[in-house]
């Protein structure tokens, strides 16, 4: 028997008695996995489909936009529009928040999304992914066009949140905040079919995801925590830990999920605020993810989860994965 598909899933969910997935919210995510599909399609064309290399144009991070980036975000955009689900959009490409216009209904859910992560990659063939995370717009917001404040919710608000890896296979992983689970594009048949769930990082796994040429920017506590585990040559832990850096948070946070480790992207201590992972639309979907397969998520001090949004694109110093890992980290703080 083949294995269920997210349409099957999504409606059992939505008929459990503690539902946690209304019917708005199952279209929600059925047309953000079908917008995934195109953005799979794009991207497996390629050079023969003119979408590699950049666009000479700069995203509200100063960042140079690839063409992808751009053309995800119109699919996810033109995807999520329409369809009565939605009040209101944000994305690491626009600078100001989406709201719908008004000749399309209305819905009581905001979108967020990072269209293409780890873009670096793209044009060097390696995995790169689709990142969005789903709000309930404030009571407070019916009858008016949403504003920026209204997505700046702390990630416990989070109502699902989920990802779209485009790797040697084009996966979903998503939750509704009761477990995560994995589902595999089936190309042939057109639909996402649960392959592995719900997910529980396994423990004790010794990888370690960090950029090491950030070293510099590193406080002494997470320099501390690294060198006794990969840079340490003596110590109680020599030899013991592997590290693994894709340069594409997806690829890297799915390794996790699936194999267990810890994904650090420290904020720079010697500048307070500066960060590289956006908080709304990258740290808070990844940290659901993570806690709700068991893990813990950390911005050295609180779990991500709680911290407080204070703009659109917000950056954040991130640590996710194995509970016991993120522990170590933060007993060299305490
Ligand atoms: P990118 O900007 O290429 O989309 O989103 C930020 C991110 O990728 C993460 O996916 C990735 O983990 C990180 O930046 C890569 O950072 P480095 O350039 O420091 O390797």
């Amino acid at each position: 028997m083949q294995p269920i598909t997210l349409t099957r899933f999504l409606i059992e969910q939505q008929r459990r008695e503690d539902s946690a997935c209304p019917a708005e919210l199952r279209l929600l995510i059925e047309t953000v996995a079908r917008a995934c599909k195109t953005i799979a399609h794009a991207i497996s064309k390629g050079a023969l489909g003119d979408v590699l290399g950049s666009l000479g144009s700069e995203n509200i991070q100063g960042e140079v936009q690839k063409k992808l980036d751009v053309i995800a975000n119109e699919i996810l955009l033109d995807a999520n529009e329409w369809g009565g689900h939605l009040a209101g959009m944000a994305s690491e490409e626009m600078e100001t928040i989406h709201p719908i216009p008004n000749r399309f209904p209305k819905g009581e859910y905001l979108l967020l999304f990072d269209p293409i992560d780890g873009s670096s990659n793209i044009d060097v063939d390696l995995s790169v992914g689709t990142i969005f995370s789903v709000l309930r717009a404030p009571e407070n917001s019916a009858g008016r066009d949403v504003i920026e404040e209204d997505f700046l919710q702390p990630g416990r608000h989070q109502v699902a949140a989920g990802y779209a890896i485009y790797g040697p296979q084009t996966l979903l992983v998503l939750t509704l905040g009761n477990g995560v689970y994995e589902f595999t594009l089936d190309r042939e048949m057109g639909a996402w079919r649960m392959t592995d769930g719900p997910l529980q990082i396994p423990s004790g796994t010794k990888e370690v995801a960090i950029n090491m040429a950030r070293r510099e920017q590193w406080s002494p506590e997470v320099r501390r925590y690294i060198d006794d585990r990969v840079g340490c040559e003596a110590g109680p832990l020599a030899g013991q830990y592997n590290m693994r850096w894709t340069a594409s948070m997806v690829a890297d946070i799915h390794r996790i999920l699936k194999r267990g480790g810890v994904f650090l992207y420290p904020a720079d201590h010697r500048q307070p605020g500066k960060a590289r992972l956006r908080l709304l639309y990258e740290a808070n979907p990844m940290s659901m993810l993570i806690e709700q397969a068991g893990g813990r998520s950390s911005d050295g001090a609180t779990s991500i989860l709680d911290a407080r949004p204070t703009s659109l694109h917000q950056r954040i110093g991130v640590a996710l994965g194995d509970p016991e890992e993120i522990a170590a980290l933060l007993s060299q703080v305490a």
